[in-house]
């Protein structure tokens, strides 16, 4: 598995170098909308660890991202009265992943309403 790769987008915006719309912050996280969201409210959990993924990970900070989710996703059920929540996270190109800095996808849900592709 490559390197983790401190110029990636997501480490820029952890850096202050690249603008994010800033849903959540602390210690460990911090969480901004996806700026191709696939359903409204469509945010993004990264941890301030520099981690690649979850091959990458330590566990204490995984958990972090974990808990940075679970708040989200209750904040995102009422703010956008959803019925429900997907929760997705992509690793490495076989993956799915695209952008090289574990994110965890959190995306209200609506009955009936299809994530858009
Ligand atoms: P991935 O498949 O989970 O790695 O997809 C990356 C996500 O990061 C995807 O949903 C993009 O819309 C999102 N994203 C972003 O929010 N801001 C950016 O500057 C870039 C990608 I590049």
């Amino acid at each position: 598995m490559p390197a983790y790769d401190t110029n990636n987008i997501f480490a820029k915006i952890l850096r202050g170098e690249f603008p994010c719309h800033k849903v959540y912050e602390d210690e460990h996280v911090l969480a901004f909308l996806d700026i191709m969201p696939r359903a409204p409210g469509h945010t993004l959990v990264i941890p301030k660890a520099p981690a690649r993924n979850i091959l990458d990970i330590k566990p204490d900070d995984y958990a972090h991202v974990a808990r940075g989710a679970h708040k989200i996703a209750a904040a995102a059920m009422k703010a956008f009265k959803a019925d429900g929540i997907t929760v997705q996270q992509f690793n490495e190109v076989a993956g799915g992943q695209v952008v090289f800095h574990l994110h965890m996808h959190v995306m209200p849900r609506h009955d009936g309403v299809a994530l858009l592709p």
